[in-house]
């Protein structure tokens, strides 16, 4: 697929731009003793600091990045995942399943007849919870686990034309059921 050339290509060129920039970095010599030692232990400091907030960010992209809800197609078809087909054209959304339990993940497998628009999922108290382009001639993978029952609701957040206030579509998420045949 052309993304993942794309994706190879972008990550050789950024690794070399940032070797050649390490490589220039490391051969300029900085002659401490020219300064006074204030300067000299700033600058010692901005090492210090510059190793740190390179752990930081390490850290944060390590811990987030997996939360991420897009997926890529490789990662399709995991077990006690619902595969769900979301379609958007002028103007209307054709979605299936649309019914839920509260708990379920579903993989969003989400396109475009037509012109770009933008697949929204909103919860029962109307807030947005998820969203990701849909596109002519592509498939973007979204996956969302329901988490309160009641009706969400599909929009769309791309304009696209005079009917695009109308792109609604209802996908309904039941209680999940206790395990026990206990009413919690
Ligand atoms: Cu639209």
């Amino acid at each position: 697929m052309i993304q993942n050339t794309v994706w190879d290509v972008s990550i050789i060129l950024m690794g070399s731009v940032a070797a050649i920039f390490i490589g220039v970095a490391a051969g300029a010599p900085v002659a401490l003793e020219n300064y006074g030692p204030a300067i000299a232990s700033a600058y010692r400091m901005r090492v210090w600091l510059f190793i740190l907030a390179a752990v930081v960010l390490v850290a944060v992209n390590w811990r987030t990045l997996g939360e991420l809800p897009y997926v890529s197609a490789s990662a399709q078809g995991t077990p006690g995942i619902q595969r769900v087909d979301a379609v958007g054209e002028q103007w209307s959304w054709t979605i299936s399943p649309t019914h839920f339990t509260v708990g379920e993940t579903a993989e969003f497998h989400v396109t475009s007849k037509d012109v770009n628009h933008d697949f929204a999922l909103y919860g029962p108290d109307m807030r947005i919870v998820t969203q990701v382009q849909a596109m002519p001639g592509y498939t973007n993978i979204l996956r969302y686990t329901f988490k309160k029952p009641g009706i969400y609701r599909v929009l769309c957040l791309e304009y696209c034309g005079i009917g695009h206030t109308e792109m609604m579509s209802d996908i309904k998420v039941a209680a999940a059921k206790s395990v026990t045949g206990k009413t919690p």
